[in-house]
């Protein structure tokens, strides 16, 4: 038939054509370091959208998805879980890329944390959620580098950071059990020590949730059994923190047998399974007991990596929205000059610039807590901005990328444009890595714990940016006069850290006005 045909939406250069990410690196950045990594930006802005963009794509083919073969034809268990050709290509392209080394060289010290995200922001929505080994992997490395005996990081820490393929390797991070993900203190899975000279332990329970089941090694949560009494103590307190490699030096399982790969509503090339731990050899990281607050240190990286997860979404997803937009006529017009269609991207953009101001900021303070000495203001500004960041953005992403979708008509809710998969992947950032109502619960207990210092932005904030110091401390001044009571603070608790991320938003959105 040789009837209409629409010129489909195209992507261009993914970094130079996003004016947000560049001013916000102009603001963030001196101009020797950007001076210095913008042309591998934006060389890289290019490979996601060719070479990268091919490997999502492979992952994404519903016949590639992960599958699990438990035996062999000799009814031998065997656990194989085959992933697509494009997942180990994205694995070598991240190492060879530093999504992770850029982190950990620190060559622009503290603004090596932005370059690193602003690498990862542009890979991420290529990806097909290859981010998500990629954030534990290095959440692991910090966690390595914080509280890893010398061994530890001879033997891991120079893998987890490495640029070359062949040494590269990537960590899991196993806390939910069936009992409780929010409340891991519920957890069954139990550690028993084997050899005290070498701090090896046996651990025995089951992971209810593992993504990064093909990853090297893994971190994991295990209540540790007394090696005198033999006692175990119930609750948060009993769980300590534990380094496992996923195979032993014959290549076999260490312990651990594949239960099922999960069966999800998205991030589908991502091998999600449940698993079985049988005497899995592992080494404490940390001090016993202090399991919780060990991991955190994963915790408060992969909680911005999901931020981010959302954030570059929507900015893909507004990218084939807005180039549609100039290309589809609609009543005699073009779609990119219809005032309400305008409102209604230019509210999207809003969110979008919303959360990339949010989340930069989270990973600039993130660079500055890692590189400056004697840094407890920003840490503690950190610790507030991660869960307001995770619980707001991430909610008002996902609902814009769904928004976006529209945008596209029919088209949209097509498999072929991408947003679909955009959405999908986007959705779980709002549950993993804690879900709304647990980041929200963790802000309030920030306020309480600090409620006698106040936060304190200013200092690498402009004048305009200061009224974040100023409207937060404020927020939370009415909130602690006017909440006494516990129930009514808790069931306030998502309204109050959404208030307090339009504040942030606001302030930085005003900073990077200025
Ligand atoms: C592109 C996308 C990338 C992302 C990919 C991710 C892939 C998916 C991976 C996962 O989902 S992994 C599983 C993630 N699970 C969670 O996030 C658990 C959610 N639940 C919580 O966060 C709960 O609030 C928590 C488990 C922390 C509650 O535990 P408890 O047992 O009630 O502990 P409690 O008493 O609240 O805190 C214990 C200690 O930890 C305290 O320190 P102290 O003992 O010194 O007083 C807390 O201050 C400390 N702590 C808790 N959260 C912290 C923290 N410290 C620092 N940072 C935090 N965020
Ligand atoms: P629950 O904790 O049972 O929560 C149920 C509901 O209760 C939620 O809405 C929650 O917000 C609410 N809730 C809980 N506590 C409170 C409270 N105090 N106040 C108000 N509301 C509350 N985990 C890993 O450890 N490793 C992984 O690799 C991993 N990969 C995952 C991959 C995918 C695709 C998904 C979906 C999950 C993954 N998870 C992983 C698990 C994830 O971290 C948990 O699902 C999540 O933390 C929630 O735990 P839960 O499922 O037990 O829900």
């Amino acid at each position: 038939d040789s009837g209409f045909r629409q010129e489909p939406p195209q992507l261009k250069n993914q970094y130079l054509d996003d004016k947000v990410l560049k001013n916000i690196l102009k603001r963030l950045l001196p101009s020797s370091v950007l001076n210095d990594i913008e042309p591998d930006l934006a060389k890289f802005g290019e490979r996601v959208i060719t070479d990268i963009a091919a490997m999502g794509e492979d992952v994404e083919t519903p016949s590639n998805y992960p599958q699990l073969k438990q035996y062999d034809a000799w009814c031998r268990r065997i656990d194989e879980i085959s992933t697509a050709q494009g997942w180990k290509d994205l694995n070598d392209v991240a190492a060879e890329e530093g999504l992770i080394a850029i982190a950990y060289e620190r060559k622009y010290n503290e603004h090596s944390r932005v370059y690193q995200f602003a690498k990862q922001y542009l890979y991420a929505p290529s990806s097909a959620m290859y981010s998500c080994p990629l954030s534990m992997t290095d959440g692991a490395a910090r966690v390595i580098e914080l509280l890893g005996t010398q061994e530890m990081k001879d033997k891991y820490y120079y893998r987890l950071i490495s640029r070359d393929p062949a040494k590269f390797w990537t960590s899991g991070q196993w806390m939910t059990e069936r009992p409780g993900g929010s409340d891991v203190g519920q957890s069954e899975t139990q550690a028993e020590l084997l050899d005290e000279e070498s701090n090896t332990w046996s651990v025995s329970g089951f992971k209810w949730f593992s993504s990064a089941t093909t990853a090297n090694l893994t971190m994991l949560l295990a209540r540790t059994i007394d090696p005198k009494e033999g006692t175990i103590k119930n609750g948060s307190k009993g769980l300590s923190l534990y380094i496992a490699e996923m195979r032993q030096p014959d290549g076999q399982l260490n312990g651990v047998r594949v239960h099922r790969l999960k069966n999800k509503y998205g991030t589908k090339g991502l091998p999600t399974a449940e698993l079985q731990l049988s005497g899995m050899k592992a080494n404490l990281l940390g001090n016993p007991g202090r399991g919780v607050p060990n991991i955190a240190s994963i915790l408060n990286i992969t909680r911005i990596y999901a931020c981010l997860g959302v954030v570059c979404a929507l900015r893909r997803c507004l990218a084939i929205a807005k180039d549609f937009a100039s290309k589809r006529r609609v009543f005699n017009n073009s779609l990119d000059k219809t005032p309400l269609h305008i409102t209604t991207l230019a509210q999207l953009e809003l969110i979008f610039r919303a959360g990339a101001q949010i989340t930069f900021y989270a990973c600039q303070l993130l660079g500055r807590t890692e590189c400056i000495q004697e840094n407890k203001e920003d840490i503690a500004i950190l610790r507030f901005v991660t869960p307001i960041a995770k619980a707001y953005v991430c909610k008002i992403g996902v609902n814009a990328c769904s928004e976006a979708m529209e945008a596209l008509g029919g088209q949209g809710y097509m498999e072929e444009i991408g947003i679909g998969r955009q959405l999908r992947d986007a959705q779980v950032n709002t549950i993993w890595e804690g879900t709304t109502n647990v980041l929200a619960m963790d802000v309030i207990r920030m306020i309480r714990e600090k409620v006698n210092h106040s936060v304190n932005a200013s200092n690498h904030l402009s004048d305009a940016g200061k009224s974040v110091d100023i409207a937060l401390n404020n927020i939370r001044k009415f909130f602690t006069e006017s909440m006494q009571d516990k129930l009514e603070t808790e069931a306030n608790a998502r309204q109050f850290t959404f208030a307090l991320g339009r504040t942030l938003a606001g302030a930085l959105l005003l900073e990077q006005a200025a």
